[in-house]
Formats: C-alpha cells, sequence, structure tokens
C-alpha cells in the first residue's frame, strides 16, 4: 500500500521534436505528458527537448542532451525520467545504465499505471494487468527487475495497488493465466452485450478528458464518475435511455489519447467491442482545448484501428463555455505613402464562424454543447433521437403496434 504521507514523486519529461512531429506539438505533448503524470500524483519540475530525425536508438536523446540531464538529476531531487514516446527493451537497458538509481519510464507505462489505478471491475483489472505483463515482459532485465524492486511506486503497480511481479518465469505463468481468466469473462460479456442485443445501442467515445461521463450523466441521469483527470473512466457503464418513447442503450466508455500502448488497446478489446457493435457513436470533442482537431485526428484513427470507423457519428463540440478562440497570425498588406507594408496580424476564431465551418460539410451531424451548464442539450438529444429511430424502425418494423410491456421502460 502506498502511504498517504509519503513525500510527492517528482519526473522530469522527455521528448524529441522530429520528421514527424513539429516543435509545437512536441511541447503540447509534453504538456498531456505532465497531466498524465500529474494524475498519478507525479509533480513534473523539468522538462528536456531535442531536435532529432528520429529518436536515438540506444538512449532516445543523443549523447549531448543525455549529459544536460544526467547533470540536471544530480543536482536536484527527481525521482523519475519519464520518456514521451515507448521505449524500445534496448532503451531502456541502456537508460536504466546511465541514470542507475533513477526509474526510466515512459508514457505507456504512466499510461498503465493510470489505468491500473481506475480499473474497477473484474474484466478492466484483469486487462490492465495483462496489458502490463506483456508490456514489462520483454523489457525485464536483471537489471530492471532488481531495481523496480527496490524503487516501486509509480509505473510498479498493479491494479488495486499491488506491486507488480518482476520474475521472468512467474510473468510468463500470469500473462498464460490471465489471459485464460479474460476469455472466460469475455464470454460472459458476449453472452451479456446478446441478451440486450434487440436495443440500439449508442456509445460516447472521445478523447480523454473530454466530457463523455459528464454528457452520460445529462443524457442518461447516471451516477458515473466524471474528473478533471485523464482516464477517470476505464470501464464501460451502460445505461437505459428512453426519448419519445423508444428505448436505446447508451454506453459510456474509456477515453483515447495519442499513443495509446497497443498493449492496452489489444487487451481491451471486451471492452471496445461496446464501440465496435454500436449502432450510432457520439463523437465527444473539447473545443475548448486548444489542440480539439489533432483530438479528433486521433480518434478518428483509433476508430479505424479497432474497425469502429463508419458508423452514423454525431460530432458533440462540448464546453463551448470555456472555448477562448485561437489566435491566427495572418499578414495584412497596407499601402503607406505609396510603398506596400507587410503587417502581421492576428485574427480570432470566433464560435460562429467555427460552427459555420464544421456545419458546412466537414461531419454529417454536428452539436454544439455545455454538458456543465445544460446548453443546447435538447439540439443533441434531437439529433441522437432522429439517428437512434431510424435504426430501431429498421430493427422494429412494426414498433408502433407492439405492446409496450415488452420492455421494461424504468430508469
Ligand atoms: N467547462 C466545462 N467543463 C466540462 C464540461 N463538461 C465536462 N467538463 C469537465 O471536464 C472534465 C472531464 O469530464 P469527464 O466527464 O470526466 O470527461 P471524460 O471524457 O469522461 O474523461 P475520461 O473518462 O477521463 O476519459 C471534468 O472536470 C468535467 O467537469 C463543459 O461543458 N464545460
Ligand atoms: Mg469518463
Amino acid at each position: 500500500m502506498i502511504s498517504t504521507a509519503k513525500k510527492q514523486e517528482t519526473a522530469v519529461l522527455v521528448a524529441v521534436t522530429t520528421q514527424r512531429q513539429t516543435a509545437e506539438q512536441t511541447q503540447e505533448y509534453l504538456e498531456e505528458l505532465a497531466f498524465l503524470a500529474s494524475t498519478l500524483g507525479v509533480q513534473t519540475i523539468k522538462t528536456f527537448t531535442q531536435k532529432l530525425e528520429y529518436p536515438d536508438n540506444r538512449t532516445f536523446v543523443g549523447k549531448g542532451r543525455l549529459e544536460d540531464i544526467k547533470i540536471f538529476v544530480t543536482d536536484n531531487p527527481v525521482d523519475m525520467i519519464i520518456f514521451d514516446d515507448e521505449l524500445i527493451p534496448s532503451q531502456v537497458r541502456n537508460l536504466e545504465a546511465e541514470f542507475k538509481d533513477i526509474k526510466v519510464l515512459d508514457r505507456s507505462l504512466l499510461i498503465l499505471d493510470i489505468f491500473a489505478m481506475r480499473a474497477q471491475t473484474a474484466q478492466a483489472k484483469t486487462q490492465v494487468e495483462l496489458a502490463q505483463y506483456q508490456y514489462m515482459y520483454p523489457r525485464l532485465t536483471r537489471m530492471w527487475t532488481h531495481l523496480s524492486r527496490q524503487k516501486g511506486g509509480v509505473g510498479m503497480r498493479g491494479p488495486g495497488e499491488k506491486e507488480l511481479e518482476t520474475d521472468r518465469r512467474i510473468v510468463k505463468d500470469r500473462i498464460a493465466f490471465l489471459k485464460e481468466k479474460l476469455e472466460k469473462i469475455d464470454k460472459q460479456s458476449i453472452t451479456r452485450r446478446k441478451e440486450r442485443s434487440r436495443l440500439v445501442r449508442v456509445a460516447l467515445v472521445g478523447y480523454t478528458n473530454v466530457g463523455k461521463s459528464t454528457l452520460m450523466r445529462r443524457l442518461a441521469k447516471a451516477d458515473v464518475f466524471a474528473e478533471n483527470k485523464l482516464f477517470a473512466t476505464v470501464d464501460s457503464t451502460v445505461r437505459k435511455v428512453v426519448l419519445d418513447n423508444i428505448p436505446f442503450l447508451l454506453t459510456d466508455t474509456v477515453g483515447f489519447i495519442r499513443k495509446l500502448p497497443t498493449t492496452l488497446i489489444e487487451s481491451f478489446k471486451s471492452t471496445l467491442d461496446e464501440v465496435r457493435e454500436a449502432d450510432v457513436l457520439l463523437h465527444v470533442v473539447d473545443i475548448s482545448h486548444p489542440s480539439f482537431e489533432e483530438q479528433i485526428e486521433i480518434v478518428n484513427q483509433t476508430l479505424t484501428e479497432i474497425k469502429a470507423a463508419d458508423k452514423p457519428t454525431v460530432l458533440v463540440f462540448n464546453k463551448i463555455d470555456a472555448y477562448h478562440p485561437k489566435e491566427e497570425a495572418f499578414d495584412e498588406v497596407v499601402e503607406n505613402e505609396g510603398v506596400e507594408v507587410v503587417i502581421q496580424q492576428t485574427k480570432a476564431l470566433s464560435l460562429e464562424k467555427l460552427k459555420k465551418s464544421y456545419l458546412t460539410g466537414k461531419a454529417d451531424h454536428v452539436v454544439f454543447v455545455s454538458a456543465q451548464n445544460k446548453e443546447n442539450l435538447d439540439e443533441l438529444r434531437t439529433k441522437v433521437f432522429e439517428l437512434v429511430k431510424s435504426k430501431h424502425f429498421m430493427i422494429y418494423p412494426n414498433w408502433l403496434n407492439m405492446p409496450f410491456t415488452d420492455f421494461d421502460f424504468a430508469e
């Protein structure tokens, strides 16, 4: 058990700007990484970046930057160094050798740790533990094992805060055991889903922390957990909602993030089935986030990856109450005494303009809401109802003549 009296752990974050990642993106990703760390109670005290064609094969950053980091961690109280990309096993080994008694972590390990902290159901707990061990297995060196045992804490927590096992042979057995256990649980959830398959299914999807659970509360009056932290939700919650006499199922599930560890996607397959098997998606976007457009892209990519794209989708722009127009630079040419002068100007994209650009063709169904302030929720309900209704009548062409006692409308 981690005692609450324990001092706050501190971290140094490291990221590289490459051909595929601009300096601006690197800054945003580092902010997100710091947010992930703070979700685990870890305080970021310094960030290091480097411009490289590719991350260094041996130590992620080059020799010079590595020296800078070493000097910093020698002079300051640093518990861990967190790298923004998933480290390959040999990089972990080399970096462990360089930093000796300081923990070396990466973004994947942090995400896995948060999932472990959040998992509630037996299914989610098993899925996370399996993903953790699959991530760890190829990285278990004698030294890492020894050091991790000594260091414990962030990066080493299994579901329920128990320390993860680091003995190679035991880990291998554990993976086999967890896979078997998960298969059994999955069978049960498939049966459960089949039983309720006669209702239209709507799933809330989106980047983490955009307000999916808050919307779930508003639409289904469900008491689900929402918090300004990343991955507040890692289990799925399903609620029955009735709009104008048409019942449907609404699912709130795990959010997506950039560079979601592949082991997590694989082992969360059955949780993600809720999304894959949905008839309608509500893709929730946090419009107040400076990189909301990139987040939309990442969610779309992940949906394609899990084969859940190409469904009727409502793009729900949430948090309009907190929207601040992003300033964009442009050049204005003016004439001054017969000479053309270029003046650098900025313009802010108002919410109205933004709405216009999305409503004219970027997506089939778009709604702008504030789940927190209950703004425009009726418009969202109407949109959802339209899509649910058309699907519902495909399943039940004779619905209007059916006896209502067939369904339990109680909420
Ligand atoms: N300003 C503002 N904040 C909101 C709104 N909707 C939700 N939030 C806040 O955003 C944060 C995240 O909300 P959640 O509902 O937990 O988001 P989520 O998408 O379920 O997040 P994860 O489960 O962590 O992926 C919370 O602090 C909410 O109070 C909104 O309309 N406006
Ligand atoms: Mg949530």
